[in-house]
């Protein structure tokens, strides 16, 4: 029993070798100077002499505390399909691991506490099955504050503050002037928009959030160009669901009197036999046809005006008409 407890301490103090590498980049370190700290643990080689099986390889440093013992920082847990780091012991940095033999810490601006002496060890089985470990050691050193340096570092600093606030000026300058612009063009465009709007329509009151434009003239004999105008503007082609909306429309309509005109287009559609809402799609459910329509006459008639000989109830009409008819825009405001 002795011997065997023996020749396990003898394996356990006698494996350490250039296979384990552990590797500090600056070896010295002068906090608020120094960018960045790295420290590489890695296996150079696949076996380390006697370990037939590695499970873990670890990053440690010396406690704050207790100078003799060692904090564990990072493990890389070895498995056949995966490993595994564990790094809640890390205060700060981040790790990264290649493979399964290598784990590197970073630090941005390490800190004193950061100089210290550090430990790589490779955790695994011997031949005989027994635990064992290699272990590699490397130091971080620190100098006691250079003051003249951390002045010109101070002065640098404050000289890239300033000048990253006049460019930030300058930045806004831009940015102010260009909005401006923006903002001009497209008040611009939308005071056109508005007269456009108004050289095209005679324009409702409100009813129910939205207002009417009746086109001024027959600006196309297309049912859907005209659609496409009032989706240019925001709105579809008026779309009626009550009598009180029609009633609405029939009274705006009605007191126009620039020239003639006999009916005008709303945004309904026969589709399959049913009638239908261009903009929306769904079936219409409110149609006050006019007497004996719908009639499709010469079974050309698949959209729908109002008529006013029939006092603005429904007719049914060619999607191509060809006189002297309006179309209405329904448009929320
Ligand atoms: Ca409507
Ligand atoms: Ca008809």
């Amino acid at each position: 029993m002795l011997v065997s407890l023996l020749v396990v301490l003898c394996q356990l103090l006698s494996v350490a070798h250039e296979a384990l590498v552990i590797e500090v980049q600056p070896s010295r370190i002068q906090p608020g100077l120094t960018d960045g700290l790295v420290i590489n643990c890695s296996v150079t080689e696949n076996k380390i002499p006697q370990m037939m099986k590695i499970y873990s390889l670890v990053l440690s440093r010396v406690q704050a505390s207790n100078k003799d013992s060692f904090e564990e920082l990072i493990i890389l847990n070895y498995n056949e399909r995966n490993s595994t780091l564990n790094t809640s012991n890390v205060p700060e940095g981040s790790s990264g691991m290649n493979g399964a033999s290598h784990i590197t810490l970073t630090w941005p601006n390490p800190s004193y506490r950061d100089a210290s002496r550090y430990k790589c060890e490779a955790r695994g089985l011997s031949t005989s099955f027994n635990k064992i470990s290699a272990t590699a050691y490397a130091s971080v050193e620190t100098d006691e504050p250079d003051i003249r340096s951390l002045v010109d570092e101070l002065l640098h600093l404050r000289k890239e503050t300033y000048e990253t606030s006049n460019s930030l000026k300058e930045v806004k300058q831009k940015y102010t002037s260009l909005n401006n612009g923006l903002q001009k063009a497209v008040k611009k465009l939308i005071r056109e928009k508005d007269q456009t709007k108004k050289s095209l329509f005679h324009v409702s009151p409100v009813f129910q959030g939205r207002r009417y434009y009746l086109s001024r003239r027959q600006a196309s004999n297309e049912i859907y160009v005209a659609q496409s105008t009032c989706a240019f503007f925001g709105g579809y082609l008026a779309e009626i669901d009550s009598s009180e909306e029609h009633s609405f429309i029939a009274n705006f309509v009605n007191q126009i009197k620039d020239l003639p005109f006999g009916a005008v287009y709303i945004g309904l559609t026969e589709n399959n036999g049913v009638w239908t809402n261009i903009y929306s799609q769904n079936d219409s459910k409110f149609l006050p046809w006019g007497h004996s329509e719908p009639n499709n006459h010469e079974k050309n008639e698949f959209c729908v005006v109002l008529d006013r000989a029939s006092n603005w109830r429904y007719n049914d009409i060619s999607c191509y008409y060809n006189d002297i008819l309006r179309y209405l825009c329904e448009i929320p405001e």
